[in-house]
């Protein structure tokens, strides 16, 4: 039988049961004792359907079309599929002048973030009254690059107790495995070993946040699996800033465009990094 073998920047990982598992499905209309147990028990809560697939497309819509019709198959900005011409002229994703770096700075995006559902999913989390935290970076993974996220923590990149902040990851359309969601690593929440794994962990970079690029080489070190879904538009992740998580490159057509947008439990320490807007070249 051939085995699938999915990539991580480039590095293979076969994605067999040895390898990956299924993220627990939760709703929204689960009890809120329910929830917050799945969130402390897993580090994370899958929401599938937490909001409406037309306004996630209608985001997505409304940030593709900032490019050229040429970078989208048949000029469909809405659809997003990669047309195979990158736009030429443009800065690198997020600097200044790049479309991305407009976008999380416009209304539309603002709209999007400051939704009352967004909060109140929080504040179901916290148990609690949230605060958004303005700095909310916009990804844009485009297929056969063999870029993806770097398996991380996001403690090692915003500053706060833990139980304190939580991060909700939102595809903006749909993202099955093959397209290059997020994968989280089981029950790494609870596994402090696995942050120190960086000192043995092969690296492809010489910043030191990322654990590592080898999402295989982690899950043999730690007997862990990576957890995945194929997203639906609409289906976000609630996870906390101590899971490890990284994301697979994209092997479809499909662009995948995503935001994680964080929350702080009111009151708490701000991280006075992440006060403005996010920029690509900010450093955090
Ligand atoms: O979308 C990605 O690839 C990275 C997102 C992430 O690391 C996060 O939401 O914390």
């Amino acid at each position: 039988m051939n085995v699938r073998t999915l990539t991580s920047n480039g590095a293979p990982i076969p994605f067999t049961p040895q390898y990956f598992a299924a993220l627990r499905e939760s709703h929204t209309g689960l009890p809120a004792e329910t929830l917050r147990a799945r969130y402390a028990e897993d580090g994370y809560v899958l929401l599938k359907g937490a909001l409406s697939s037309k306004t996630v497309l209608d985001l997505r819509e409304a940030y593709l079309s900032l490019f050229d019709s040429s970078f989208f198959k048949d000029g469909n900005a809405r659809r997003g599929l990669f047309s195979g011409h990158e736009p030429k002229g443009l800065p690198a994703h997020g600097l200044a002048g790049h479309p991305a770096h407009a976008f999380v700075r416009s209304d539309a995006f603002r709209a999007f973030t400051g939704a009352s559902t967004m909060k109140s999913i929080a504040e179901t989390l916290f148990d609690g009254p949230a605060e958004l935290i303005r700095r909310t970076p916009l990804r844009h993974f485009i297929p056969g690059r063999k870029r993806s996220s770097r398996a991380h923590l996001d403690r090692s990149y915003i500053g706060g107790v833990a139980a304190d902040v939580v991060t909700i990851w939102v595809p903006l359309g749909d993202c099955p495995v093959d397209a290059g969601g997020l994968v989280y690593m089981d029950r790494s929440h609870e596994d402090e070993v696995l942050e120190n794994a960086r000192a043995n962990a092969p690296n492809d970079r010489t910043d030191t946040r990322p654990i590592t690029h080898d999402l295989k080489w982690l899950s043999d070190f730690s007997g862990r699996r990576w957890l995945y879904a194929d997203y639906s538009a609409g289906d976000i992740v609630v996870h906390s800033p101590v899971i490890v998580h990284a994301s697979l490159d994209g092997e479809l057509d499909l662009m995948r465009v995503s935001t994680d947008i964080r929350f702080q439990r009111a009151g708490s320490p701000s991280d006075p990094r992440w006060l403005d807007d996010w920029s690509a070249d900010d450093g955090y």
